[in-house]
């Protein structure tokens, strides 16, 4: 039907399945297709919220080009919905929004699953979902207060969470693979008595992705890495991909049919890493889900009560299911089912995540690409996503309106100036947002860092500072004013 959203002074004609609905700072849209005329022209930035935890977010003007991943599709269908690109056009997932002349927002978000997408043009702003959606929140005025607006509604009908990790220890942004049971116990016995809450161990523990038993390198068994991180005063963390399986992996060898098939019935490549496609699990089956519990019983039962649930977009990407339900709906299903299985203690922290679909089920989501000890990957100067410090700020910040949501995880910060490339100002950067999105976590080993840096992030760990958002991109944390700028 043909309505309109109307705002103090601003009429906009608009398509919408139904009669809007009013609802505190806006309205509501019944599902289906959304369509609002308004008036600004191509010179408005349009707000482009990216699919998972890796995909771009940000502004850009509409006579910019989109800001998407370019280049690499293989880079695309890992950390983007590529099922859903516009190459020409800006879109994004679940929410848009356009900048008026005056600087005021007028927003567009969907309200549940369906993989809802927002697209801009200089005429209309666009709502459409790939499934049943349920509906969608429009709003304009204040750029800080519309976003707010819209995380209430979504935390209204999917539900929030409000455990804290705490500060967190995680092996990948200086081990990475390089992990063995005798260096994670030295590690940790030289953190022993920082303040920091949680230890997690990440990738580099398993037989193979898919595999989520101990290798040779943990020949003491995953229990006891937990007990010596328990021992040491720090809750136990655990990174998994358990949604995902490489090729060689015996669950993928022994059982292909639990994977996500192509169009020629093959099991699909459903993204890329270690040098390697990857397929997804079919969660639509009662068997993967029972393996699902095994894997995650057994990760709780050696003691790990924080676990990193890493490359969950292959839990809704693209492809061929036993059964044919929306792919937003299966991701959905099968982490409640995990969350279920592991019980309401447990720190579930999301990362590769589809950010909807995970509203209510995670404790925190990782809200940006990896960051690394350099600034700009340069070599890939069309991947927002692409690892580096520049892009996992950016991203992190352009979402810190989704706190209501979980956890706000921007990535590891550096203490260290020995093996860095960052410079000062960088790294100072860095920090702020970990600290503006209050989630503090570093992957240097105390044996990396000189005693004044070692005073630094003790000071930093411990430290609860006033943050307060001060415009797009600025904020004041403890009467300090901080600018992302250069980095989004
Ligand atoms: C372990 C790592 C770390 C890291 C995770 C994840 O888009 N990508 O191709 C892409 C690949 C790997 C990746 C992120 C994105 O890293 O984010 O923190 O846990 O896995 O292998």
């Amino acid at each position: 039907m043909f309505t309109e959203a109307r705002f103090t002074d601003l009429v906009l004609p608009m398509r919408a399945g139904g009669p809007l609905i009013r609802v505190e700072r806006g309205w509501v849209a019944p599902p289906g297709p959304v369509a609002l005329l308004h008036p600004f022209d191509e010179q408005a930035a349009f707000y482009r919220h990216g699919w998972n935890s890796w995909s771009p977010s940000g502004w850009r003007r509409l006579t910019d080009a989109p800001l998407r991943i370019g280049g690499d599709p293989a880079r695309l269908l890992t950390a983007d919905d590529a099922a859903n690109d516009t190459p020409a056009s800006h879109s994004g997932s679940a929410v848009g929004a356009l900048e008026a002349p005056d600087g005021r927002v007028l927003l567009l978000g969907a309200l549940g699953l369906g993989t809802p997408r927002v697209a801009a043009d200089p005429h209309v702003l666009r709502g459409t979902t790939e499934d049943v959606g349920d509906g969608w929140f429009v709003a304009f005025g204040d750029e800080e207060e519309v976003f707010d607006a819209y995380a209430a509604q979504v935390a209204d009908r999917l539900g929030g969470r409000d455990r804290r990790a705490g500060a967190v220890w995680s092996s990948w942004y200086s081990f990475y693979e390089d992990v063995d049971e005798a260096l994670i116990a030295r590690t940790v016995e030289d953190l022993r008595g920082h303040p920091f809450d949680v230890v997690q161990l990440d990738d580099g523990w398993e037989v193979a992705v898919g595999d989520w038993i101990a290798n040779e390198r943990f020949p003491s068994g995953m229990t006891a890495t937990a007990r010596r991180i328990a021992d040491a005063g720090f809750r136990p963390g655990l990174w998994l991909a358990p949604l995902i399986a490489l090729p060689h992996s015996a669950v993928a060898r022994e059982h292909p049919d639990w994977l996500v098939q192509d169009d020629d019935g093959r099991p699909a490549v459903t993204g890329t890493n270690w040098g390697a496609g990857y397929h997804a699990l079919d969660t639509t089956r009662a068997e993967v889900l029972e393996h699902l519990d095994e894997v995650l019983r057994r990760a709780v039962d050696s003691g790990f009560t924080y676990l990193k649930l890493d490359f969950l977009n292959a839990g809704a990407v693209h492809g061929h299911r036993a059964r044919d339900l929306p792919r937003e709906r299966v991701y959905r299903d099968a982490v409640q089912h995990v969350r279920r299985t592991v019980g309401d203690d447990v720190y579930l922290l999301g990362c590769g995540a589809p950010i909807l679909p995970s509203v209510g089920v995670f404790d925190g989501v990782r809200v940006g690409p990896d960051t690394a000890a350099f600034w700009d990957n340069a070599e890939r100067p069309d991947d927002p996503s692409g690892s580096g410090a520049r892009n996992a700020i950016a991203a992190s910040i352009e979402r810190a309106w989704q706190r209501p949501w979980f956890e706000l995880d921007p990535d590891a910060v550096y203490f260290r100036r020995r093996r860095s490339l960052l410079d000062e100002p960088q790294r100072q950067l860095v920090q702020d947002a970990a600290t503006v999105l209050r989630f503090k976590q570093t992957s240097d080993p105390m044996a990396w860092l000189d005693a004044q840096e070692r005073a630094a992030l003790d000071e930093w760990l411990a430290a609860d500072e006033t943050v307060r958002r001060t415009g797009r991109g600025t904020w004041r944390i403890d009467g300090r004013d901080v600018d992302f700028g250069p980095a989004l």
